[in-house]
């Protein structure tokens, strides 16, 4: 039995290298190597190439190296069979840290203080509220916001989330679907999407929706930071709302097309923070051996965990 690791955009070889040793039972292969096509039971997956997996008559599951699965659903002859995407604290814990730091880098004025240093301008009159009186949303309320929803709260913003279906989550507002979107932007000063990138979800970070955010909160207009994927947000819009006074900030992580492009504007644009798709990274390790335990579970007879559903493709 093998497993095949098919991965674009990262380094594949250490990936195989983990699962070797972690998976001494199984044949671990790369896409070049020299294999029989009928071998191969388990495919674990980083936007493979398109069709790429669509010849492997035996491949019983599909799995993601990220949280995220759109990679994996953009192919049209994906094979029908599982797709279980990764669930695991540490990914978890990464986004997190992201998230708070990022908010509290706008609660503080952070980048203005730097600016300040660059100037050695000591300026210690401003305006600064307590994080009870600013208000966070998170959109997406799964596995990685409401582990985000609940360490704001616990630092003290007052904090709401968005998301399909209603939460229980403590100290935290739930807002669910479509019918309660507004409610959830008008009592939001800074917008944390950790939503998946399905078919409903694409482009939602638009001029619109950034129109309907909270205009009466502390810190001087609407911010957003983005760490779900690029292809919610619409890029011309952030600048637009930036410009207009729409938007104060954006942190954004990830983007339309990755890596960004020279030529875009976000990169140079003052109110925009940029990280390079790295809030969360798939810690090798942890990811490896969270795949070889669900691996080693289904072949006990278990069932699967974690497996998306197709339908929502999330
Ligand atoms: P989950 O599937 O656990 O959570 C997704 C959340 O989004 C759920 O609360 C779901 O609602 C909500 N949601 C989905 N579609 C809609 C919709 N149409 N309307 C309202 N709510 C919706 O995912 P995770 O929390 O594990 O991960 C979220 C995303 O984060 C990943 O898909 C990935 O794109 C991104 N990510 C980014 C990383 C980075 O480094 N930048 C790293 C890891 C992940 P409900 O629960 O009610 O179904
Ligand atoms: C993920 C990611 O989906 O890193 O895990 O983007």
């Amino acid at each position: 039995m093998s497993l095949l690791v098919n991965i674009a955009g990262w380094e594949p070889e250490p990936w195989a290298e983990t699962f070797r040793e972690l998976l001494a039972s199984h044949r671990v292969v790369l896409p070049g190597d020299d294999f029989s096509p009928n071998d191969i039971r388990y495919a674990a997956t980083w936007k493979h190439e398109l069709g790429s997996l669509a010849d492997y008559p035996n491949l019983q599951v599909v799995f993601s190296l990220g949280a995220g699965v759109d990679h994996v659903f953009r192919d049209p002859q994906l094979p029908r069979v599982p797709v279980v995407r990764v669930v695991d604290p540490d990914l978890r814990d990464r986004m997190s840290e992201w998230v708070m730091l990022h908010v509290l880098l706008h609660h503080r004025q952070q980048r203005m203080y730097d600016w300040q240093q660059t100037e050695k301008m000591w300026e210690d009159d401003r305006f600064q509220p307590a994080a009870r009186d600013v208000r966070v949303g998170v959109m997406g309320l799964g596995v990685l916001g409401q582990d985000a929803a609940r360490k704001l709260a616990y630092v003290g913003f007052d904090v709401a989330g968005w998301s399909a279906t209603r939460k229980d989550v403590e100290r935290v507002e739930s807002f669910a679907g479509d019918s309660e979107l507004d409610a959830f932007l008008a009592r939001t000063d800074v917008l944390v999407s950790l939503l998946p990138l399905t078919p409903q979800t694409r482009g939602v970070l638009n001029f619109s929706l950034f129109e309907r955010l909270a205009r009466d909160g502390r810190l001087g207009g609407p911010i957003v930071l983005n760490a779900g994927r690029g292809g919610l947000q619409v890029e011309d819009d952030i600048v637009r709302a930036l410009d207009e006074g729409v938007l104060r900030a954006a942190t954004l992580d990830v983007f339309a097309v990755e890596p960004l492009p020279e030529s875009s504007p976000l990169w140079t644009h003052p109110a925009v923070t940029i990280t390079p798709h790295n809030a969360a990274i798939s810690e090798l390790n942890a990811v490896a051996k969270s795949i070889v335990t669900k691996i080693e579970a289904f072949e006990r007879g278990e069932p699967l965990t974690d497996v998306v559903d197709p339908t929502r493709q999330y």
